[in-house]
């Protein structure tokens, strides 16, 4: 599932900057005035997170239970901070989409992101039309 998205890219524009996230290489945020762009960190390992989050009628969102995250670390520095990393949590949706990116704490961001490559594989059922369905 994860091979299929080796070297694409997805981008999303959120206030100053459009942020991009390379499947299992890095996010960047890069902003729209120009200037230079800041590295966000590289992949690093996938991980388990636990959210609690809304679904919109359209399917985007978390929902609530564990959901795949991917880690990016050592992005670029931060001045009097750590190096930037990006926590991209993930969760079944038709497209490839950023939908959401919050900057948690200074430097520590977090991206909400859906992909067809999270659905579930057993029976195909879209996990975010059950959610939606269970309301
Ligand atoms: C830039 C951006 C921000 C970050 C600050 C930290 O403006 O990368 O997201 O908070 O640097 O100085």
């Amino acid at each position: 599932m994860f091979r299929s998205l080796k070297d694409k890219c997805v981008t999303q524009d959120s206030g100053e900057y459009t942020y991009e996230l390379c499947w299992m290489g890095r996010t960047t945020q890069k902003p729209k005035k120009g200037g230079s762009n800041t590295g966000m960190g590289n992949f690093a390992r996938f991980d388990i997170v636990s959210v609690d989050e809304e679904v919109s009628a359209d399917g985007k969102g978390l929902g609530s239970g564990e959901r795949i995250a991917m880690k990016f670390e050592n992005g670029q520095h931060c001045w009097n901070g750590p190096s930037r990393s990006t926590t991209v949590i993930l969760a079944c949706a038709e497209k490839d989409e950023i939908w959401k990116i919050t900057e948690e704490e200074k430097c520590v961001y977090r991206m909400d992101v859906g992909t067809p490559a999270v659905c579930g594989p057993e029976d195909g059922s879209d996990q975010s039309q059950q959610q939606k369905d269970e309301l």
